[in-house]
């Protein structure tokens, strides 16, 4: 894990100096430089980052980096808040990961970011904490096992393809919840806190999506009656 993380920093710096080389050319009046994507690592064909589709609840959201922070709450003995900055300054890691939705699409990307388990080292979590909910910045949640989260090195990403998250795409953060349906990838993330009822349920949990989300079951819940919301 970590030498794969470290030949990715490779490429990443490789195709960041690529960028530096079109820079001139590719400046704007504003100073901004257009992105070059990743396309391929190590041998695997990526989808580009224009293949994800927009179905969030109340649309793209803009989060304001200066105003952002990062909560982590609840069971934790010290609650801790992390910046933007703060948050590209722990280890970096990098995974080819699926994004699978219930909608019967699914798009292929490398996603940067940092784990989980960096951002609740200081935090103190407590012996009872069992379960994690995500908060986003426009109301949505769902929530995943902590054993889950740390077990597997899941990341809260800040990149995909080298390049920064999208307002649409999660900016800052999406949760890369790797073997789990796309409704556990929260977009937007403002707050991690740690709950001991593995029973709570997100906002597609709640109208009938499986809790548990994994990939090779049913997203639908066995005892929910009707026909599925929103679909
Ligand atoms: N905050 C927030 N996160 C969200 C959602 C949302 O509505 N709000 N939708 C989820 C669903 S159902 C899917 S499939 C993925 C889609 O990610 P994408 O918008 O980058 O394609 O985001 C998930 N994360
Ligand atoms: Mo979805």
């Amino acid at each position: 894990m970590k030498i794969r993380g470290g030949i990715a920093m490779a490429a990443v710096a490789g195709l960041l100096l690529l960028a530096g080389c079109g820079g001139a050319a590719a400046t704007t009046a504003t100073g901004t430089l257009n992105p070059v994507q990743i396309t391929e690592y190590e041998g695997q064909k990526l989808d580009a980052v224009e293949d994800f589709r927009e179905n969030s609840l109340h649309g793209p959201q803009q989060v304001d980096t200066a105003a952002y922070r990062l909560k982590i709450s609840g069971l934790v003995e010290t609650p801790q808040e992390f910046t933007y900055d703060e948050l590209l300054q722990l280890p970096a890691y990098q995974k080819v990961v699926t994004l699978d939705c219930v909608e019967g699409w699914s798009v292929t990307v490398l996603w940067e970011g940092a784990r989980i388990a960096d951002m609740l080292a200081d935090a103190g979590v407590a012996a009872e904490a069992n379960t994690v909910i995500f908060h986003a910045y426009d109301g949505y949640t769902s929530s995943l096992p902590l054993d889950y989260l740390l077990e597997n090195d899941i990341l809260l990403a800040y990149k995909q393809n080298g390049n920064a998250l999208a307002p649409e795409r999660g900016y800052p953060l999406q949760l890369v919840a790797e073997s789990r349906w796309g409704y556990k990838w929260v977009k937007w993330v403002t707050e991690i806190e740690l709950s001991s009822d593995p029973e709570y349920k997100g906002y597609w949990e709640k109208r009938g999506f499986s809790n548990d989300g994994s990939l090779d079951q049913s997203y639908r819940e066995n005892d929910y009656p009707g026909p599925m919301p929103g679909f």
